[in-house]
C-alpha cells in the first residue's frame, strides 16, 4: 500500500452519529474481510461490489479494497431496480455486499452471491488467517485498478470508468497542496460514495492518516451542530446545492473552524462563491469529473482578505496534467479563447471499459481526454468553464441524460413523443424538465407521469416540470430542435 504518513493503531480513521472507529479498528477489519473473500472463494479477477447507503461498514469495505488492493464497484444507493440490473450486468462483480433494506434488490442471470456486511460483528471476532490470506500480499502486488465508476454518457447507457490506483494517488497528492489533511483532524464526508467525489475522501484520509466524519445524509442543521461541537473538523466536499443550502442557515461558518470547503461536481454560481467571500468562508472551487479521478484544477484557497479572486476561475490545472482548447476541428487555440477542454496527465483515466482504444470518441491517439466542457484559459494560467457542448444535465451534482429520460418516457404506453431539457434553477443549478405529446387516445396528468417513472429510474432523474404539447420543435428532416424547447416552458 502507498502511503504518505502511517498512522497508529489509536489514531482516529472514522467518525459517525455511531461512534468512532481507529486506524487499528481498520486493521482489524481489513483482516476479517480478506478472510471472509477466501472463505466465500471470492473470485479476485472481478471487482467486489457494494450496493448499501452511506454507513460505517460501506467505508471500512471500501478502505479494506484499497489497502488489499482488490478493485471494488460501489452501485447508487438511489437506483431503481432496473437501474441496478443494467449495471450490475455491465460489471459483473464477483460479490456483491448489500444492507439490510437492498437485500433482494438484485436479480442476476449468473446468480452472484450476496452478503451483508456488518462491521459491529467484524471487529467483534478474531479473525484467524489462512495461509492463503497471510499470502495474500497487498503491499507488494496490489490490482492496477482501483475502482469502477458509472457515468451517465449522454447517449443514454452509463459508461464505467476504471480509475487505477497510481492516478488516485497523484490526484490524492495534488488535492494535498491545498488541504495538507492531518492526522487526527476530519474530513467531512456526506457526498454520496457511488461517485468519485465521495470515495475521494476515503483515499485522501488512508494516504495522509487523517480522519473522516461521516453523514448518511446531507442535513445542514447537522452540519452546523457537528461544526459547533468538533474543534478537529478540517474540510468538507460539496456540490454547490449543498452549499447554498448551508449558507442560508442560521449559525453557519464562525471565524476559523476549518481549513476550506471544497466545492465541485457542477457549475459553480459566481453569486454563491462571492457570498462565500462576504462571509469569510474558506473555499476552493474546484473543476474535476470522474475521468480525471475528481478535482484535476482546483483554486488556491479562496479567503476574502487574500488578494486572489478570480471569482469565476476554477483555477489552474494541477501540476503534471496538461490542458488545451481546441476548436470542432480539433485545432489548438491560444489563450483567452473558448473551445472544446481536452486534458491528458497523471490523473486522466485510460479508457471506458469495454472500448476499444482504437474507436474511442473521447480519447485521441496521443491521449488527450475530450471532457466535453467549453471553455478558456487566461493570461495567468487560470482555467475558466462555460458551458458543456453537450447535452448533458447537471442536476445537484448528478447527471442526467436527456436521452434516457426521453426514452424512459415513451415508453410509457401513454405517452408518444418527448424532449428533456435541463431548465436553470436556483436549488439544483439545472433542473430536468420535459415537453410530452400524449397519445391521441390516453389522458396522463404529469403527477401521474412522475409517478409512473419512479419504479423505473432514480428519482433525481424525474422532470420536475412536465408540459403536455400537441408536437414537439423539429426540423423539416425530423431533427428535434432543443434550442427551441424552453419557450414552451415559459409560455
Ligand atoms: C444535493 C443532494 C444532497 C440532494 O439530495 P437530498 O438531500 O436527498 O434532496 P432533498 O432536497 O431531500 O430531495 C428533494 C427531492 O429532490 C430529489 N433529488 C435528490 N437529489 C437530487 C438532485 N441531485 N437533483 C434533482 N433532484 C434531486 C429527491 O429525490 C427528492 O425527490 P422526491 O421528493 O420526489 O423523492 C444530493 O443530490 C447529492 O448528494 N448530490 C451530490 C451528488 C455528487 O456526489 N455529485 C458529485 C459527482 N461528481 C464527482 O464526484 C466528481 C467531482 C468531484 O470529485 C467533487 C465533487 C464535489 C466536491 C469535491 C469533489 C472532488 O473533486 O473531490
Ligand atoms: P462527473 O464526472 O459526473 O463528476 O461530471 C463532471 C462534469 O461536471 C464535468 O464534465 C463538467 O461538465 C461539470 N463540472 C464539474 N466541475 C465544474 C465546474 N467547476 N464548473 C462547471 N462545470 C463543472
Ligand atoms: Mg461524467
Ligand atoms: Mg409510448
Amino acid at each position: 500500500m502507498s502511503s504518505f504518513n502511517t498512522p497508529r493503531d489509536d489514531d482516529l480513521f472514522l467518525g459517525s452519529n455511531q461512534g468512532l472507529h481507529s486506524y487499528g479498528d481498520l486493521n482489524q477489519f481489513q483482516d476479517f474481510f480478506l478472510q471472509f473473500l477466501f472463505d466465500f472463494d471470492h473470485n479476485f479477477e472481478k471487482p467486489v461490489g457494494f450496493l448499501s447507503e452511506s454507513s460505517d461498514s460501506l467505508i471500512f469495505g471500501i478502505a479494506a479494497c484499497w489497502r488489499l488492493g482488490i478493485p471494488f464497484v460501489c452501485f447508487s444507493d438511489k437506483a431503481s431496480s432496473s437501474e441496478l440490473q443494467q449495471q450490475v450486468e455491465m460489471i459483473d462483480p464477483g460479490l456483491i455486499f448489500v444492507d439490510d433494506e437492498r437485500n433482494n434488490m438484485i436479480d442476476h442471470p449468473n446468480k452472484i452471491d450476496i452478503y451483508q456486511l456488518n462491521l459491529e460483528r467484524a471487529l467483534n471476532i478474531e479473525t484467524k488467517l489462512s495461509y492463503q490470506a497471510k499470502n495474500f500480499d497487498a503491499s507488494t502486488e496490489p490490482q492496477e485498478i482501483f475502482g469502477y465508476f458509472f457515468t451517465s454518457g449522454t447517449s443514454g447507457k452509463p459508461k464505467i470508468v476504471p480509475l487505477k490506483r497510481r492516478q488516485m494517488i497523484v490526484a490524492a497528492h495534488s488535492s494535498a497542496e491545498n488541504f495538507r489533511p492531518r492526522m487526527n483532524h476530519f474530513w467531512l464526508l456526506c457526498l454520496p460514495l457511488n461517485h468519485i467525489g465521495g470515495i475521494s475522501i476515503i483515499l485522501r484520509s488512508l494516504l495522509y492518516g487523517s480522519g473522516i466524519f461521516r453523514m448518511k445524509s446531507f442535513k445542514p442543521d447537522r452540519v452546523i451542530k457537528f461544526l459547533s461541537e468538533n474543534k478537529l473538523f478540517h474540510a468538507a466536499s460539496l456540490v454547490p446545492t449543498m452549499l447554498k443550502k448551508l449558507i442560508e442557515q442560521k449559525g453557519f461558518y464562525t471565524h476559523n473552524q476549518f481549513k476550506a470547503i471544497l466545492l465541485g461536481g457542477g457549475p459553480i454560481d459566481p453569486e454563491l462563491v462571492k457570498a462565500c467571500n462576504r462571509r469569510g468562508i474558506p473555499l476552493v472551487p474546484s473543476y474535476g469529473m470522474t475521468e480525471t479521478c475528481a478535482q484535476i484544477a482546483a483554486n488556491p484557497i479562496l479567503k476574502p482578505s487574500g488578494t486572489y479572486s478570480p471569482m469565476r476561475s476554477v483555477g489552474k490545472v494541477f501540476h503534471g496534467n496538461e490542458i488545451e482548447i481546441r476548436d470542432d476541428s480539433n485545432n489548438v487555440l491560444g489563450l483567452n479563447t473558448s473551445g472544446t477542454i481536452w486534458l491528458r496527465g497523471p490523473q486522466v483515466f485510460d479508457g471506458y471499459l469495454n472500448e476499444d482504444e482504437h474507436d474511442s470518441e473521447e480519447i485521441d491517439y496521443a491521449g488527450w481526454f475530450n471532457t466535453g466542457d467549453y471553455g478558456y484559459v487566461n493570461n495567468r494560467g487560470q482555467l475558466f468553464i462555460k458551458s458543456r457542448r453537450s447535452d448533458l444535465i447537471i442536476t445537484g451534482g448528478e447527471n442526467v441524460s436527456p436521452f434516457e429520460v426521453e426514452s424512459t418516457l415513451t415508453s410509457l404506453d401513454e405517452i408518444s413523443e418527448a424532449a428533456v431539457i435541463g431548465l436553470n434553477d436556483e436549488k439544483w443549478g439545472e433542473k430536468v424538465a420535459a415537453v410530452v405529446v400524449p397519445d391521441i387516445e390516453l389522458s396522463i396528468s404529469s403527477q401521474e407521469i412522475q409517478d409512473k417513472l419512479k419504479s423505473r429510474i432514480s428519482s433525481f432523474k424525474i422532470p420536475k416540470t412536465i408540459v403536455q404539447s400537441d408536437s414537439l420543435p423539429r426540423t423539416q428532416t425530423g431533427k428535434l430542435q432543443r434550442s427551441k424547447l424552453k419557450r414552451l416552458f415559459t409560455s
